[in-house]
């Protein structure tokens, strides 16, 4: 930290809590790449605050105190993530406070980048469009420091700027262009965690983002709209970023890429100098990915995947129903991800990610073909997480994410609910649903699921209450349960072909690893799944859902 000049504070503002990843504490890389970049800007300090993993002074609301903060080490800019809409009411009350500070407020993420006009009279002053690296460096060059220490932008040089949104001197919104996207992220200076401070708890995983884009437009997700094609930095930079963070302790880390297999060789290649990296110094590690099912098809991804120390894939199956995957634009079939499914479970421990009652296009009465009931649906969802093996589900409403297909559709059609950003999170039915479908039954049926799948049924829910005698089973029966899983393994193998090649013995561990592993996920699911149910019957969204209706009735 220097002695003098002006301070930049990066925010990340308090999300929604009902979340299955609530106690995952690992920050958004974005916001922190671009504050990484300001190295050399003369600035007295540069540093965040993650409000989702924060352990600084609080205010009498028990939220992160900025007063005090201000007062400690006053900021005169103060950059906001913005890319989750159920945070943008913190963060548009924050952007108030800090310009009460007397700071300039800038902005950037997926959701401001879609509506940057609400932003602008929400208290930012500058929206980055894109990525911000380069557009960060280039606004704060435009800052002017004051005799008394004042902070302002010059505005003729801030409108030369590509990629932002301002406010012009008659208060309209003003975009000064399309900027190129970023074509070398390897020049980038790497992420520095380390600008966060007052944090509560180290880090559970550490985010390493690679690759930015998607080569598929899936019609609810903002991440073609925003950075089109998939690229990367390079897999020697990814692994710099794990050797850095494995040096300091970190076993666990999360690729943050949308799809990490996107381009196999260098997911290979990735993999590979992993694998390297741990032999020689003996490092443990554990990776997070995200990936489409097609990973299956590629045995040398796996292969280098499961040598790397990759455990967990994170799948976005969204639904097994093809008529819902047509109308998302997945671009994959139910028969084909159920296969892939079962084929990874013998690998990897599989999260899935699913979407309930997929939004469609309403149609006249002339037109309309016989549909599934909601209960049907439930029930397709329920067995098809048996049928695909997977280890952990997710399952939310469609959620209409500024920026996407999907909100432009319903938008279009007058369907969206006058419901506040913070409902934004997958818990809360945001749209209007269409004649045909009971709206308050297709808002709770993805809880139920959730509900069966952490808690139990009924009988469960009461007798096995806390999966007491899950655990006893586990503990008590454990060469019961090995002599089981050997056998069945053995058999599985006969009927098999697989490759790459299983042991039998090390997999009858393996599957007892994964027996601990999943009920302790489901108890703690179960916890977390008890008190979403519990705020929400406490919220005022179901008498609102319920008069919003019976209004339109
Ligand atoms: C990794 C990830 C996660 C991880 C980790 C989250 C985290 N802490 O990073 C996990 C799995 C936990 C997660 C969970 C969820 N996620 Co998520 N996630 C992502 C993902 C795939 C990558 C984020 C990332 O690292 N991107 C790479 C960086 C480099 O890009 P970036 O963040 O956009 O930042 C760049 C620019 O936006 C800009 N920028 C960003 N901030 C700022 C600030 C300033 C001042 C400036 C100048 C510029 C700037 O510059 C950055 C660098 O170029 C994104 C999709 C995506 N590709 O972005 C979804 C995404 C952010 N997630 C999304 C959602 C909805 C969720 C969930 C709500 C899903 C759910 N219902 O469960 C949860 C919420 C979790 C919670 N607790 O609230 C949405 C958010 C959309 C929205 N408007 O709300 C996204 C965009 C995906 C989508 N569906 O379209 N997520
Ligand atoms: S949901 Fe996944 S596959 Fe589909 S566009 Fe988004 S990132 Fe790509």
């Amino acid at each position: 930290m220097k002695e003098d000049g002006i301070s930049v504070i990066g925010v990340i503002p308090r999300h929604s809590q009902n979340n299955i990843y609530t106690k995952v504490k690992m920050p958004p890389v974005g916001i922190i790449s671009v504050l990484s970049q300001l190295n050399n800007f003369g600035f007295k300090e540069v540093y965040a605050i993650d409000e989702n993993n924060y352990g600084g002074p609080m205010d009498s609301t028990g939220m992160p105190d900025h007063t005090t903060l201000q007062k400690r080490e006053p900021a005169k800019i103060a950059m906001f993530y913005g890319g989750m809409s159920n945070s943008i009411p913190r963060m548009f009350s924050l952007a108030q406070q800090y310009k009460k500070f007397g700071a300039i407020t800038i902005a950037g993420g997926s959701h401001v980048d879609a509506l940057p006009g609400e932003a602008l009279k929400s208290g930012i002053d500058i929206v980055v469009h894109g990525e911000g690296e380069y557009s960060a460096q280039e606004i704060l060059k435009t800052v002017v420091i004051a005799k008394n220490g004042e902070a302002y932008f010059n505005y003729d040089e801030l409108i030369k700027v590509k990629g932002i949104s301002i406010l012009d001197e008659n208060d309209k919104w003003l975009f000064t262009g399309k900027r190129e996207p970023i074509k070398n992220l390897d020049e980038l200076v790497d992420v520095d965690l380390d600008l966060i401070k007052y944090m509560e708890k180290r880090w559970s995983m550490i985010p390493v983002s690679r690759g930015r884009g998607c080569n598929y437009n899936c019609e609810f997700c903002a991440v073609n709209r925003q950075y089109g094609r998939y690229k990367a930095s390079s897999p020697k930079k990814a692994l710099k970023q794990i050797i850095r963070y494995s040096e300091k302790g970190y076993r666990d880390f999360f690729i943050t890429d949308d799809n990490f297999a996107q381009s196999v060789n260098e997911a290979v290649e990735l993999c590979n100098m992993i694998e390297n990296y741990k032999r020689k110094f003996n490092k443990k590690m554990e990776l997070t990915v995200q990936v489409r099912s097609e990973v299956a098809e590629n045995d040398r991804l796996i292969e280098a995947m499961k040598r790397a120390g990759v455990t967990n894939l994170a799948i976005g199956y969204e639904s097994p129903i093809n008529e819902d995957l047509r109308a998302m634009n997945k671009g994959v079939r139910v028969e084909k991800l159920l296969e892939r499914s079962i084929k990874l479970s013998k690998y990897f421990y599989l999260h899935g990610m699913f979407i309930f009652g997929y939004p469609k296009e309403l149609k006249p009465t002339s037109e309309k073909e016989p549909e599934l009931t909601l209960e049907q649906r439930a029930k397709l969802y329920e067995d098809f997480f048996k049928k695909a093996r997977i280890d952990t589900v997710q399952v939310l409403n469609a959620v209409p994410i500024p920026g996407t297909g999907l909100r432009a559709k319903l938008e279009a059609e007058g369907r969206l609910l006058p419901v506040g950003w913070d409902k934004y999170d997958g818990q809360y039915l945001c749209y209007d649903p269409g004649p045909d479908v009971n709206a308050e039954e297709l808002q709770n049926i993805p809880r139920k699921l959730m509900k069966k799948w952490y808690l139990g049924n009924v009988m469960n829910r009461s007798l096995n209450y806390g999966n007491w005698m899950n655990w006893v089973y586990n503990t008590f029966g454990f060469p019961a349960l090995y002599t089981k899983l050997f056998f069945h393994n053995l058999a599985e193998k006969k009927k098999e072909n697989l490759f790459p090649k299983r042991n039998t013995f090390v997999n009858a561990w393996g599957d007892i690893k994964r027996e601990w592993r999943n009920l302790k996920l489901k108890t703690c699911g179960g916890i977390i799944t008890r008190k979403w149910l519990k705020a929400y019957k406490e919220s005022d969204y179901p008498k609102t859902l319920k008069e919003y209706f019976s209004k339109k009735s």
